[in-house]
Protein backbone atom coordinates (compact mmCIF):
# COMPACT_ATOMS: atom_id res chain seq x y z
CA UNK A 1 0.00 0.00 0.00
CA UNK A 2 0.91 3.83 -0.94
CA UNK A 3 1.47 6.43 1.83
CA UNK A 4 -2.30 7.54 1.12
CA UNK A 5 -4.21 4.41 1.07
CA UNK A 6 -2.57 4.14 4.66
CA UNK A 7 -4.23 7.75 6.04
CA UNK A 8 -6.76 7.44 8.25
CA UNK A 9 -9.82 9.47 8.17
CA UNK A 10 -8.94 12.92 10.04
CA UNK A 11 -11.40 13.58 13.03
CA UNK A 12 -13.35 16.40 11.46
CA UNK A 13 -14.24 14.22 8.26
CA UNK A 14 -15.40 11.89 10.24
CA UNK A 15 -17.91 13.86 12.20
CA UNK A 16 -19.60 14.84 8.93
CA UNK A 17 -19.61 11.25 8.23
CA UNK A 18 -21.03 10.39 11.31
CA UNK A 19 -23.67 13.24 10.63
CA UNK A 20 -24.70 12.10 7.40
CA UNK A 21 -24.57 8.23 8.26
CA UNK A 22 -27.09 8.90 10.99
CA UNK A 23 -29.51 10.06 8.27
CA UNK A 24 -29.40 7.44 6.04
CA UNK A 25 -32.12 4.36 5.74
CA UNK A 26 -32.33 1.81 3.36
CA UNK A 27 -35.91 0.24 2.64
CA UNK A 28 -35.68 -3.91 3.40
CA UNK A 29 -38.42 -6.16 0.60
CA UNK A 30 -40.86 -8.20 2.19
CA UNK A 31 -40.01 -11.02 -0.57
CA UNK A 32 -36.53 -11.15 1.07
CA UNK A 33 -38.04 -13.01 4.60
CA UNK A 34 -39.88 -15.43 2.62
CA UNK A 35 -38.44 -18.58 1.02
CA UNK A 36 -37.10 -18.17 -2.45
CA UNK A 37 -34.94 -20.11 -4.81
CA UNK A 38 -33.80 -20.31 -8.63
CA UNK A 39 -36.14 -21.43 -11.13
CA UNK A 40 -34.75 -25.12 -10.11
CA UNK A 41 -36.42 -25.39 -6.60
CA UNK A 42 -36.15 -23.99 -3.36
CA UNK A 43 -34.43 -25.13 -0.13
CA UNK A 44 -36.70 -24.57 2.55
CA UNK A 45 -35.41 -22.67 6.15
CA UNK A 46 -37.76 -23.13 9.06
CA UNK A 47 -37.30 -19.92 10.15
CA UNK A 48 -38.57 -18.06 6.71
CA UNK A 49 -41.86 -15.91 6.72
CA UNK A 50 -44.56 -17.53 6.00
CA UNK A 51 -47.04 -14.56 5.35
CA UNK A 52 -46.82 -10.64 5.65
CA UNK A 53 -47.40 -10.46 9.57
CA UNK A 54 -44.32 -12.56 9.72
CA UNK A 55 -42.35 -10.58 7.19
CA UNK A 56 -43.44 -7.73 9.08
CA UNK A 57 -42.07 -8.96 12.65
CA UNK A 58 -38.61 -9.55 10.82
CA UNK A 59 -38.03 -6.30 9.13
CA UNK A 60 -39.38 -4.96 12.61
CA UNK A 61 -36.11 -6.95 14.25
CA UNK A 62 -33.89 -5.95 11.36
CA UNK A 63 -34.55 -2.68 12.51
CA UNK A 64 -33.69 -3.03 16.17
CA UNK A 65 -30.50 -3.89 15.11
CA UNK A 66 -29.62 -1.80 12.63
CA UNK A 67 -32.01 1.58 13.38
CA UNK A 68 -31.20 2.27 9.39
CA UNK A 69 -34.26 -0.01 7.95
CA UNK A 70 -38.06 1.65 9.18
CA UNK A 71 -39.57 0.69 5.82
CA UNK A 72 -40.67 -2.25 3.99
CA UNK A 73 -41.35 -2.59 0.30
CA UNK A 74 -44.49 -4.79 -0.37
CA UNK A 75 -45.48 -7.11 -3.63
CA UNK A 76 -49.10 -6.57 -4.01
CA UNK A 77 -50.02 -10.19 -5.31
CA UNK A 78 -47.53 -11.74 -2.43
CA UNK A 79 -48.19 -9.74 0.34
CA UNK A 80 -52.19 -9.38 -0.08
CA UNK A 81 -53.18 -12.58 -1.77
CA UNK A 82 -56.57 -11.75 -0.21
CA UNK A 83 -56.93 -8.00 -0.91
CA UNK A 84 -55.53 -5.37 0.79
CA UNK A 85 -55.98 -5.19 4.50
CA UNK A 86 -55.57 -1.50 6.13
CA UNK A 87 -55.20 -2.75 8.87
CA UNK A 88 -51.01 -3.93 8.10
CA UNK A 89 -50.25 -0.09 8.41
CA UNK A 90 -50.73 -0.84 12.45
CA UNK A 91 -49.24 -3.68 12.33
CA UNK A 92 -46.37 -2.52 10.72
CA UNK A 93 -45.88 0.23 13.20
CA UNK A 94 -46.83 -2.26 15.83
CA UNK A 95 -43.23 -3.26 14.82
CA UNK A 96 -41.53 -0.36 14.77
CA UNK A 97 -41.66 -0.32 10.67
CA UNK A 98 -43.55 1.21 8.03
CA UNK A 99 -45.10 0.25 4.72
CA UNK A 100 -42.73 1.80 2.23
CA UNK A 101 -42.60 0.93 -1.62
CA UNK A 102 -45.32 -0.45 -3.28
CA UNK A 103 -44.92 -3.53 -5.99
CA UNK A 104 -47.61 -4.11 -8.44
CA UNK A 105 -46.95 -8.18 -9.72
CA UNK A 106 -47.41 -8.12 -13.64
CA UNK A 107 -45.44 -10.93 -14.27
CA UNK A 108 -47.34 -14.04 -12.47
CA UNK A 109 -50.85 -14.22 -14.22
CA UNK A 110 -50.86 -16.45 -17.06
CA UNK A 111 -52.45 -13.50 -18.98
CA UNK A 112 -49.35 -11.96 -18.96
CA UNK A 113 -47.59 -14.89 -21.63
CA UNK A 114 -46.87 -12.02 -23.62
CA UNK A 115 -46.34 -8.99 -21.78
CA UNK A 116 -48.88 -6.82 -19.31
CA UNK A 117 -48.72 -3.22 -20.53
CA UNK A 118 -46.93 -4.37 -23.71
CA UNK A 119 -49.32 -6.82 -24.51
CA UNK A 120 -51.20 -6.44 -27.70
CA UNK A 121 -54.05 -7.62 -26.47
CA UNK A 122 -56.18 -3.88 -25.02
CA UNK A 123 -58.07 -6.12 -22.48
CA UNK A 124 -55.14 -7.38 -21.04
CA UNK A 125 -53.28 -3.52 -21.11
CA UNK A 126 -56.01 -2.25 -19.31
CA UNK A 127 -56.06 -5.42 -16.67
CA UNK A 128 -52.32 -4.31 -16.34
CA UNK A 129 -53.39 -0.46 -15.31
CA UNK A 130 -56.38 -1.82 -13.26
CA UNK A 131 -53.95 -3.41 -10.99
CA UNK A 132 -51.37 -0.40 -11.48
CA UNK A 133 -54.49 1.78 -10.23
CA UNK A 134 -55.90 -0.54 -7.16
CA UNK A 135 -51.35 -0.18 -6.33
CA UNK A 136 -51.51 3.08 -6.18
CA UNK A 137 -54.87 3.29 -4.20
CA UNK A 138 -52.66 0.97 -1.86
CA UNK A 139 -50.04 3.46 -1.88
CA UNK A 140 -52.34 6.32 -0.46
CA UNK A 141 -53.40 4.59 2.32
CA UNK A 142 -50.64 3.13 3.61
CA UNK A 143 -48.85 6.50 2.30
CA UNK A 144 -46.32 5.30 0.67
CA UNK A 145 -43.83 7.74 -1.28
CA UNK A 146 -43.03 5.05 -3.99
CA UNK A 147 -44.68 3.08 -6.83
CA UNK A 148 -42.44 0.66 -8.11
CA UNK A 149 -42.53 -0.88 -11.42
CA UNK A 150 -40.82 -3.50 -12.97
CA UNK A 151 -42.44 -5.73 -15.98
CA UNK A 152 -41.39 -9.02 -17.31
CA UNK A 153 -42.90 -7.87 -20.86
CA UNK A 154 -40.57 -8.77 -23.30
CA UNK A 155 -40.47 -11.65 -26.48
CA UNK A 156 -38.37 -14.68 -26.87
CA UNK A 157 -37.53 -14.67 -30.52
CA UNK A 158 -37.14 -12.22 -33.08
CA UNK A 159 -40.27 -11.17 -35.26
CA UNK A 160 -42.22 -12.04 -32.18
CA UNK A 161 -43.76 -8.70 -31.48
CA UNK A 162 -43.97 -5.31 -32.75
CA UNK A 163 -41.22 -3.35 -30.92
CA UNK A 164 -42.53 0.38 -31.77
CA UNK A 165 -46.24 -0.50 -30.99
CA UNK A 166 -45.01 -2.41 -27.74
CA UNK A 167 -43.07 1.12 -26.73
CA UNK A 168 -46.38 3.35 -27.13
CA UNK A 169 -48.36 1.06 -25.27
CA UNK A 170 -46.53 1.19 -22.70
CA UNK A 171 -46.23 5.33 -22.74
CA UNK A 172 -50.27 5.32 -22.66
CA UNK A 173 -50.00 2.87 -19.74
CA UNK A 174 -47.71 4.85 -17.58
CA UNK A 175 -49.34 8.35 -18.34
CA UNK A 176 -52.48 6.55 -16.83
CA UNK A 177 -51.44 5.51 -13.66
CA UNK A 178 -48.88 8.47 -13.76
CA UNK A 179 -52.26 10.65 -14.07
CA UNK A 180 -53.80 8.57 -10.81
CA UNK A 181 -51.12 9.27 -8.30
CA UNK A 182 -51.10 11.39 -4.94
CA UNK A 183 -48.08 14.67 -5.48
CA UNK A 184 -45.96 12.98 -3.33
CA UNK A 185 -45.52 10.08 -4.49
CA UNK A 186 -43.12 8.44 -7.23
CA UNK A 187 -43.37 5.97 -9.57
CA UNK A 188 -40.00 4.00 -10.01
CA UNK A 189 -39.02 2.34 -13.98
CA UNK A 190 -36.92 -0.04 -13.32
CA UNK A 191 -35.16 -1.82 -16.22
CA UNK A 192 -33.47 -5.24 -17.09
CA UNK A 193 -32.21 -6.51 -19.98
CA UNK A 194 -33.08 -10.21 -19.78
CA UNK A 195 -35.31 -12.38 -18.03
CA UNK A 196 -37.59 -13.81 -18.27
CA UNK A 197 -37.92 -12.58 -22.23
CA UNK A 198 -34.83 -13.46 -23.86
CA UNK A 199 -35.13 -12.08 -27.17
CA UNK A 200 -35.72 -8.70 -26.02
CA UNK A 201 -37.22 -7.36 -22.50
CA UNK A 202 -39.54 -3.25 -23.36
CA UNK A 203 -37.93 -1.98 -20.51
CA UNK A 204 -34.18 -3.04 -21.20
CA UNK A 205 -31.89 -0.76 -20.28
CA UNK A 206 -31.54 2.89 -18.09
CA UNK A 207 -32.28 4.68 -21.86
CA UNK A 208 -35.56 2.93 -22.17
CA UNK A 209 -36.42 3.88 -18.57
CA UNK A 210 -35.50 6.92 -18.99
CA UNK A 211 -37.60 7.71 -21.92
CA UNK A 212 -40.52 5.62 -20.38
CA UNK A 213 -40.50 8.03 -16.93
CA UNK A 214 -40.36 11.26 -19.18
CA UNK A 215 -43.35 10.38 -21.41
CA UNK A 216 -45.26 9.54 -18.20
CA UNK A 217 -44.79 12.27 -16.24
CA UNK A 218 -42.86 14.66 -13.33
CA UNK A 219 -43.47 12.31 -11.41
CA UNK A 220 -41.79 9.47 -12.33
CA UNK A 221 -38.01 8.26 -12.52
CA UNK A 222 -35.68 5.58 -13.08
CA UNK A 223 -34.94 3.02 -10.78
CA UNK A 224 -31.24 0.97 -11.01
CA UNK A 225 -31.19 -2.51 -10.08
CA UNK A 226 -27.25 -3.24 -9.64
CA UNK A 227 -28.05 -6.56 -10.68
CA UNK A 228 -30.07 -5.74 -14.19
CA UNK A 229 -27.00 -5.13 -16.00
CA UNK A 230 -25.04 -6.61 -18.82
CA UNK A 231 -21.92 -7.95 -17.97
CA UNK A 232 -18.96 -5.21 -18.09
CA UNK A 233 -21.85 -2.27 -17.58
CA UNK A 234 -20.01 0.75 -15.98
CA UNK A 235 -23.19 1.00 -13.53
CA UNK A 236 -21.88 3.70 -11.57
CA UNK A 237 -21.54 6.37 -14.65
CA UNK A 238 -25.48 5.12 -15.41
CA UNK A 239 -25.82 6.73 -12.03
CA UNK A 240 -23.71 9.54 -12.27
CA UNK A 241 -25.59 10.20 -15.66
CA UNK A 242 -28.87 10.07 -14.15
CA UNK A 243 -28.04 11.81 -11.09
CA UNK A 244 -27.14 14.56 -13.23
CA UNK A 245 -30.29 14.63 -15.47
CA UNK A 246 -32.26 14.76 -11.99
CA UNK A 247 -33.55 11.36 -12.91
CA UNK A 248 -32.08 9.04 -10.50
CA UNK A 249 -35.40 7.69 -8.73
CA UNK A 250 -33.46 4.97 -6.67
CA UNK A 251 -32.13 1.87 -6.22
CA UNK A 252 -32.76 -1.88 -6.01
CA UNK A 253 -29.43 -3.07 -4.07
CA UNK A 254 -27.99 -6.65 -4.68
CA UNK A 255 -25.06 -8.24 -5.95
CA UNK A 256 -24.90 -10.15 -8.83
CA UNK A 257 -21.88 -13.12 -10.45
CA UNK A 258 -23.85 -14.22 -13.65
CA UNK A 259 -27.31 -12.71 -14.13
CA UNK A 260 -29.50 -11.65 -11.92
CA UNK A 261 -28.04 -13.20 -8.80
CA UNK A 262 -30.05 -11.61 -5.51
CA UNK A 263 -27.40 -11.81 -4.00
CA UNK A 264 -26.43 -10.21 -0.74
CA UNK A 265 -24.79 -6.42 -1.66
CA UNK A 266 -21.06 -6.37 -1.76
CA UNK A 267 -20.79 -10.11 -1.66
CA UNK A 268 -18.95 -10.35 -5.01
CA UNK A 269 -17.85 -6.90 -5.47
CA UNK A 270 -17.59 -4.47 -3.19
CA UNK A 271 -15.55 -2.01 -5.01
CA UNK A 272 -18.55 -1.49 -7.74
CA UNK A 273 -21.11 -0.87 -5.04
CA UNK A 274 -18.50 1.94 -3.66
CA UNK A 275 -18.26 3.64 -6.94
CA UNK A 276 -22.16 4.04 -7.08
CA UNK A 277 -21.91 5.65 -3.76
CA UNK A 278 -19.12 7.25 -4.57
CA UNK A 279 -21.24 9.23 -7.02
CA UNK A 280 -23.65 9.81 -4.88
CA UNK A 281 -21.07 11.32 -1.96
CA UNK A 282 -19.25 13.00 -4.90
CA UNK A 283 -22.71 15.02 -5.96
CA UNK A 284 -24.11 15.51 -2.07
CA UNK A 285 -20.43 17.32 -1.21
CA UNK A 286 -20.64 19.55 -4.36
CA UNK A 287 -24.23 20.67 -3.18
CA UNK A 288 -24.27 20.57 0.35
CA UNK A 289 -27.67 18.40 0.59
CA UNK A 290 -28.83 15.24 0.75
CA UNK A 291 -30.03 13.29 -2.32
CA UNK A 292 -33.84 12.44 -2.26
CA UNK A 293 -33.88 8.85 -3.92
CA UNK A 294 -35.21 5.62 -2.23
CA UNK A 295 -32.21 3.29 -1.36
CA UNK A 296 -33.67 -0.12 -1.86
CA UNK A 297 -32.34 -3.86 -1.06
CA UNK A 298 -34.06 -6.49 -3.29
CA UNK A 299 -32.21 -9.93 -2.91
CA UNK A 300 -33.64 -13.30 -1.92
CA UNK A 301 -31.61 -15.53 -0.08
CA UNK A 302 -31.96 -19.27 -1.22
CA UNK A 303 -29.16 -20.24 1.07
CA UNK A 304 -28.61 -17.59 3.85
CA UNK A 305 -30.91 -17.20 6.66
CA UNK A 306 -33.01 -14.54 5.36
CA UNK A 307 -32.44 -11.92 8.71
CA UNK A 308 -29.26 -12.71 9.09
CA UNK A 309 -28.45 -11.67 5.43
CA UNK A 310 -30.89 -8.86 5.43
CA UNK A 311 -28.83 -7.54 8.69
CA UNK A 312 -25.84 -8.29 6.78
CA UNK A 313 -26.82 -5.94 3.86
CA UNK A 314 -27.86 -3.49 5.54
CA UNK A 315 -24.78 -2.99 7.46
CA UNK A 316 -22.67 -3.38 4.06
CA UNK A 317 -24.76 -0.85 2.42
CA UNK A 318 -23.85 1.28 5.20
CA UNK A 319 -20.17 0.71 5.44
CA UNK A 320 -19.87 0.81 1.94
CA UNK A 321 -21.26 4.93 1.92
CA UNK A 322 -19.37 5.03 4.98
CA UNK A 323 -16.22 4.91 2.74
CA UNK A 324 -17.33 6.82 -0.25
CA UNK A 325 -18.25 9.76 2.51
CA UNK A 326 -14.33 9.50 3.60
CA UNK A 327 -13.05 10.30 -0.18
CA UNK A 328 -11.25 13.00 0.26
CA UNK A 329 -13.04 15.27 -2.36
CA UNK A 330 -10.04 18.25 -2.49
CA UNK A 331 -7.08 15.64 -3.32
CA UNK A 332 -9.19 13.75 -5.53
CA UNK A 333 -9.79 17.24 -7.62
CA UNK A 334 -6.42 18.71 -6.82
CA UNK A 335 -5.04 15.53 -9.02
CA UNK A 336 -7.80 15.59 -11.82
CA UNK A 337 -6.74 18.89 -12.37
CA UNK A 338 -3.55 18.45 -13.13
CA UNK A 339 -4.21 14.75 -14.40
CA UNK A 340 -2.49 12.92 -12.19
CA UNK A 341 -4.25 9.47 -13.07
CA UNK A 342 -2.34 7.43 -10.22
CA UNK A 343 -2.95 10.11 -7.37
CA UNK A 344 -6.62 10.12 -8.10
CA UNK A 345 -6.90 6.65 -8.54
CA UNK A 346 -5.46 6.39 -4.92
CA UNK A 347 -7.71 8.51 -3.60
CA UNK A 348 -10.60 6.64 -3.85
CA UNK A 349 -8.51 3.22 -2.88
CA UNK A 350 -7.80 5.20 0.38
CA UNK A 351 -11.19 6.29 1.08
CA UNK A 352 -12.31 1.86 -0.22
CA UNK A 353 -9.70 0.74 2.21
CA UNK A 354 -10.28 3.11 5.29
CA UNK A 355 -11.15 1.44 8.43
CA UNK A 356 -14.83 2.85 9.10
CA UNK A 357 -15.43 0.66 11.92
CA UNK A 358 -15.09 3.47 14.61
CA UNK A 359 -17.62 5.55 12.26
CA UNK A 360 -20.12 3.16 12.12
CA UNK A 361 -19.78 2.28 16.50
CA UNK A 362 -20.14 6.21 16.34
CA UNK A 363 -23.32 6.21 13.78
CA UNK A 364 -24.86 3.30 15.91
CA UNK A 365 -24.00 4.40 19.41
CA UNK A 366 -26.34 7.74 18.04
CA UNK A 367 -29.39 5.16 16.84
CA UNK A 368 -29.26 3.20 20.22
CA UNK A 369 -28.55 -0.07 18.48
CA UNK A 370 -25.79 -2.85 19.24
CA UNK A 371 -22.43 -1.85 17.60
CA UNK A 372 -21.85 -5.39 15.92
CA UNK A 373 -26.17 -5.54 14.71
CA UNK A 374 -25.15 -9.11 12.99
CA UNK A 375 -23.12 -10.28 15.73
CA UNK A 376 -25.61 -9.31 18.55
CA UNK A 377 -28.58 -10.83 16.51
CA UNK A 378 -26.53 -14.46 16.35
CA UNK A 379 -26.75 -14.52 19.88
CA UNK A 380 -30.26 -13.32 20.19
CA UNK A 381 -32.04 -16.38 20.04
CA UNK A 382 -34.50 -14.50 17.34
CA UNK A 383 -34.20 -16.92 14.51
CA UNK A 384 -34.34 -20.33 16.73
CA UNK A 385 -37.64 -19.09 18.14
CA UNK A 386 -39.42 -17.95 14.95
CA UNK A 387 -37.99 -21.13 13.26
CA UNK A 388 -40.24 -22.89 16.29
CA UNK A 389 -43.23 -20.79 16.03
CA UNK A 390 -43.27 -21.06 11.91
CA UNK A 391 -42.79 -24.65 12.36
CA UNK A 392 -46.03 -25.43 14.46
CA UNK A 393 -47.58 -22.31 12.47
CA UNK A 394 -47.04 -24.38 8.79
CA UNK A 395 -48.10 -27.38 10.82
CA UNK A 396 -51.19 -25.59 11.67
CA UNK A 397 -52.02 -24.17 8.82
CA UNK A 398 -51.50 -27.92 6.84
CA UNK A 399 -48.86 -25.87 4.74
CA UNK A 400 -46.55 -27.54 2.32
CA UNK A 401 -43.40 -25.50 2.28
CA UNK A 402 -42.94 -25.69 -1.39
CA UNK A 403 -45.92 -24.06 -2.27
CA UNK A 404 -45.37 -20.26 -3.40
CA UNK A 405 -42.60 -18.56 -4.55
CA UNK A 406 -42.70 -15.94 -2.09
C1 LIG B 1 -37.27 -8.68 -10.72
C2 LIG B 1 -37.05 -7.25 -10.30
C3 LIG B 1 -38.11 -6.72 -9.41
C4 LIG B 1 -38.50 -7.70 -8.34
C5 LIG B 1 -38.76 -9.06 -8.94
C6 LIG B 1 -39.11 -10.08 -7.89
O1 LIG B 1 -36.13 -9.21 -11.31
O2 LIG B 1 -35.80 -7.11 -9.70
O3 LIG B 1 -37.70 -5.53 -8.80
O4 LIG B 1 -39.67 -7.24 -7.74
O5 LIG B 1 -37.61 -9.49 -9.63
MN1 LIG C 1 -35.46 -5.22 -8.62
MN1 LIG D 1 -34.26 -8.55 -10.26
Amino acid sequence: MTKSTRRSVSSAAADRVVTRLVRFQVEVPSWGFADTGTRFGKFAQDAAAIDLPDKLADAGCVQRFTGITPTVAVHVLWDFPDGFDPAVVKLARSHGVRIGAINPNLFQDQCYKFGSVCNADPAIRRRAVRHMLESVEIGRQTKSRHLSLWFADGANYPGQADVRRRKRWATTALQKVHAAMPRAMTMLVEYKPFEPATYFTDFFDWGSSYIFARSAGAGAKVLVDTGHHLPGCNVEQIVAWLIDEKMLGGFHFNDRKYADDDLTVGSIDPYQAFRIFNEIAAWEHETGKDLDIAYMIDQSHAVKPKVQAMIQTACRVQSLLAKALCVDREALAAAQKREDTVAAEETLRAAFYADVSPILCAVRKSLGVPADPLAAFRESGYEQRIAKDRIAKRKALGMDQGASYA
